[in-house]
């Protein structure tokens, strides 16, 4: 059996207020109709109850490339601390730190302080999201690196993280072995990073402040434009406000239910290599709110699991899987990495992977993208390319 979290004490610090749910909209929405893993069926003595649990996240990752994880071992009371936790971060940071820990993405990194303006390090135009990026620096020196008024509570912090790595992540990634027929450590030991609480991914608390008048006019409904993770899973927590929307299997942007206390889990690009091509990164954005819900504050948590940072990735063709059904070549990053591995020319690192994206893509308009926008059946990209690799983006 898995243990559950067991978080450090909370006696003894600074008092926390509690963050406060928005109300889920009322709006009917055509929403994204997504799996739900019950990750604690994994532990069950009974073989036909682990198959089908296997044979359900095959189906969600082949279907939808997001799934719903539920029983994962954090309780509803555990959440809302770590919830309480972000909103401190970002009523109290002062303006000293940041300025100290202000983020540059030009270093290939999201670490640190991002404000309300723009995706990077210099002000840019009003886009209403602030974060603050955990990678793994700011576990190993806190003191410089986090700002103060969090510091007291980097312990609970960084248990959290730990857990969602080496519990949560880790279980998942034993699901998604078995999903390629492979040992069930083969993911965990061979492309997940192993480095301190967030290996090479990192963990956000992000606020979207409501985005109104002009501004909202100015960003035509969009927050986030649509991308998709580079990493090997994200692990999104589902928040009241609505906003993240997925580029469907019905090849249409369908918004995301809120479920209190579930994951909101995607694959990322990594997982799409190894499998070559069978597991989706499926292509997702942040949107405006629901007229109802247009003057919340949006908090997100989020962890993003990072791949071994000087690996070129290759699809697993020891996979019986791959073997007997070959490539899945339909969307997406494997289909152009193949045509690179195909003629013989290396593909990027992981780390060159993701640091070129942060470093000169961060969240640029698709009409400005170097390739433009394409049309391919009736649906519009934004055309990007890095280190040889090309990039199809839904708008
Ligand atoms: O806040 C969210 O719901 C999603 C954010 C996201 O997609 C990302 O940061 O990669
Ligand atoms: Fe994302």
């Amino acid at each position: 059996m898995a243990a559950p979290f067991g978080p450090p004490a909370t006696q003894g610090k600074p008092a926390v207020p509690q963050w406060i749910p928005p109300e889920p909209t009322k709006m009917d929405l055509d929403w994204a109709s997504l799996h739900t893993i019950e990750l604690s069926l994994l532990d069950s003595p009974d073989p036909q109850v682990v198959d089908d649990l296997v044979k359900l996240t095959k189906t969600a990752i082949k279907e939808d490339g997001f799934l719903y994880l539920t029983n994962y071992g954090v309780s509803l009371d555990q959440l809302q601390r770590q919830f309480d936790l972000a909103q401190y971060l970002h009523r109290n940071i002062s303006d000293e730190d940041k300025e100290r820990l202000l983020w540059n993405p030009k270093s290939g990194l999201f670490a640190g302080f991002k404000r309300r303006m723009g995706w990077k390090r210099e002000v840019g135009e009003f886009d209403g999201i602030e974060q603050f990026n955990f990678y793994r620096q700011e576990f190993v020196d806190p003191e410089d690196r986090v700002p103060e008024c969090i510091q007291p509570f980097m312990d609970e912090i960084t248990a959290f993280c730990e857990y969602l790595t080496e519990s949560v992540n880790r279980r998942l990634l034993k699901l998604l072995s078995r999903a390629l027929e492979l040992p069930d450590d083969y993911l965990w030991d061979n492309v997940q990073s192993h480095v301190g609480p967030v290996g090479d991914g990192y963990f956000r608390h992000a606020l979207f402040y409501p985005l109104l008048g002009e501004d909202k006019e100015r960003r035509k409904g969009v927050r986030m434009y649509g991308h998709t993770d580079y990493g090997i899973t994200t692990l999104l927590f589902s928040v009241p406000v609505t906003a993240l929307h997925i580029f469907s299997r019905e090849k249409r942007w369908q918004p995301v239910k809120y479920n209190p206390g579930a994951l909101v889990v995607n694959i990322g690009e990594a997982l799409e290599i190894v499998s070559g091509g069978h597991f989706k990164a499926t292509k997702h954005k942040v949107t405006d709110t629901p007229a109802d819900q247009e003057q919340c504050e949006r908090l997100s948590l989020v962890q993003f699991n990072g791949s071994v940072g000087d690996l070129r990735l290759a699809p697993a063709v020891q996979s019986p899987l791959l073997q007997r059904e070959g490539f899945v070549l339909e969307q997406g990053v494997f289909k152009q990495y193949k045509k690179l591995i195909d003629a013989g020319v290396p593909v990027p690192t992981n780390k060159q992977w993701r640091e070129i994206q942060i470093s000169t893509n961060s969240q640029i308009a698709p009409e400005t993208r170097p390739g433009g926008i394409k049309e391919i059946d009736g649906v519009k990209y934004a055309a990007d390319r890095f280190l040889g690799v090309d990039v199809l983006l839904p708008v």
